[in-house]
């Protein structure tokens, strides 16, 4: 298409019409090939997140940008048993470290591809690499090695993936269009298309600390990507889960590999748990290889409870650079052995409780500003995180507190904490009057193909 048509194409899409799969196909070939201006891509993300698209329209934005690069290719004998998970991010979210492994546990092949998104904490792969050796960075050859050995693999997008969403991912990030359902749903499935995957679970998150922060908003999200992804031949199913209160008790990248090493010894906050094994029971049962949801997510709870997840995960760790004694110390050693391979931050300070009061909420989002600004994240595209750097919640939501009891210890590399930090960490506790009360279930509801 010639490039004079881009504006009448951006024009189409301002005033409310509907874009044809051609237009649409012309608009990803040229943001690929780089012969779209950025402020024409901007111009267009806009408008796509004020009129929005129909499903069709969303079909072939996630095609197109699914056919700007490389698809992988697996061995015939894997067909069906190739799964994947992809969660619209939280704050402590480590599910993605027990799940691969539990389901390569099951029998399924979870080619894991990560992004490294700009959040107040680290992605998967950032908490991944806190641990010595650890190598995200893996060919298609390699990833197939790694699932012939391992049956799960956790690793960084490669530029061939997809190149399209790279391009628009990072413009969304910088014109107030991310929070846009049509640009959402593409972006994920596009690079699921590309991976081959046969199913995929959403963790669709809502709350305050969620980008959908409505249950309403994040169930439309969900319609769209199980629709979608349908569509485009990837059984998809979604769950619609809390994100007010960190997942877990722990955030921060070396934190949270600890945590989530307790959730593969069948340990673990019960929340988190919970989430693993409700996004694995929907996988199970979406390959087919659960009669249901429920089935599948106690299948999901042996292998946390028996052993295998974890050794499935040793494995990945030694299949992905990390030398096979530390990888064995770190599934198998005591608390203080793992502590001592992944490093502790050199201040660790606790925050009293101002007075008595029963946890009501641990809000996240301030909670993960602070970590932001004490090195747990990054602003840029390139930036380093220190995975030491992180919070450990010494409190549950429910739970009846004294006046100074401390409830919740901060880790990192300064030598105090601000006055503002303290403060913000401190409105972060939501204290009521109401009797000791047992927290709710983080998944609210699940969606799933008509
Ligand atoms: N993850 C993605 O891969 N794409 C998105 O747009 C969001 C999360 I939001």
């Amino acid at each position: 298409m010639a490039e004079g048509s881009i504006p009448a194409l951006i024009r189409k899409k301002r005033d409310g019409e509907r874009l044809q799969d051609e237009e649409i196909e012309s608009f990803v070939r040229g943001v690929t090939a780089g012969t779209v201006q950025e402020g024409q891509i901007g111009a267009m993300l806009m408008a796509i997140r004020l009129r929005g698209m129909d499903a069709a329209e969303t079909l072939a934005l996630a095609r197109a940008m699914a056919a700007s690069g490389r698809a992988l290719a697996w061995p015939e004998g894997w067909r069906g048993r190739l799964v994947d998970k992809h969660s619209t991010g939280g704050v402590g979210d480590k599910v993605s470290l027990a799940l691969a492994p539990a389901l390569a546990a099951c029998g399924c092949k979870v080619p894991m591809i990560s992004g490294r998104g700009l959040g107040h904490t680290g992605g998967t792969l950032d908490k991944l690499e806190a641990i010595p050796g650890f190598s995200a960075a893996q060919s298609p050859e390699q990833m197939r090695r790694i699932l012939e050995q391992a049956g799960c693999c956790i690793v960084g997008q490669s530029e061939e993936l997809a190149p399209a969403d790279r391009v628009l991912y990072a413009l969304r990030d910088v014109t107030a269009t991310v929070d846009s359902q049509p640009l959402v749903t593409a972006s994920i499935l596009s690079k699921k298309a590309a991976e081959k995957v046969s199913a995929l679970v959403v963790d669709v998150k809502f709350g305050s600390a969620a980008l959908f922060p409505t249950l309403e908003s994040a169930r439309q999200l969900a319609q769209s990507l199980v629709a979608v992804g349908g569509r485009l031949g990837i059984r998809t199913a979604a769950a619609l889960s809390r994100m007010d209160a960190p997942l877990g008790r722990c955030v921060g990248s070396s934190l949270e590999v600890l945590e989530a090493l307790q959730c593969l010894e069948g340990r673990g906050p019960a929340d988190l748990r919970e989430l693993v094994t409700a996004l694995g029971g929907l996988l199970l049962w979406q390959c087919g290889a659960a009669p249901s949801a429920a089935r599948g997510a106690g299948r999901l709870a042996r292998a946390l409870d028996d052993g295998s997840a974890l050794r499935a995960f040793e494995a990945m760790l030694g299949a992905q650079g990390v030398p096979p004694a530390s990888a064995r110390l770190l599934c198998a050693g005591s608390a203080a052995q793992r502590r001592r391979l992944l490093g502790q931050a050199a201040t660790r300070q606790d925050l009293p409780a101002p007075r008595a009061g029963t946890v009501q909420q641990v809000e996240a989002l301030p909670l993960a500003r602070v970590l932001h600004e004490l090195g747990a994240g990054r602003t840029r595209v390139g930036d380093t995180i220190n995975p030491r750097v992180g919070a450990e919640l010494l409190v549950s939501v429910g739970q009846r507190l004294q006046p100074g009891q401390p409830w919740l210890r901060v880790h990192h590399d300064g030598a105090e904490l601000g006055a503002a930090q303290r403060q913000a960490l401190q409105a972060a506790l939501a204290l009521c009057e109401d009797e000791p009360f047992e927290p709710g279930p983080r998944v609210a509801e699940l969606v799933l193909p008509r």
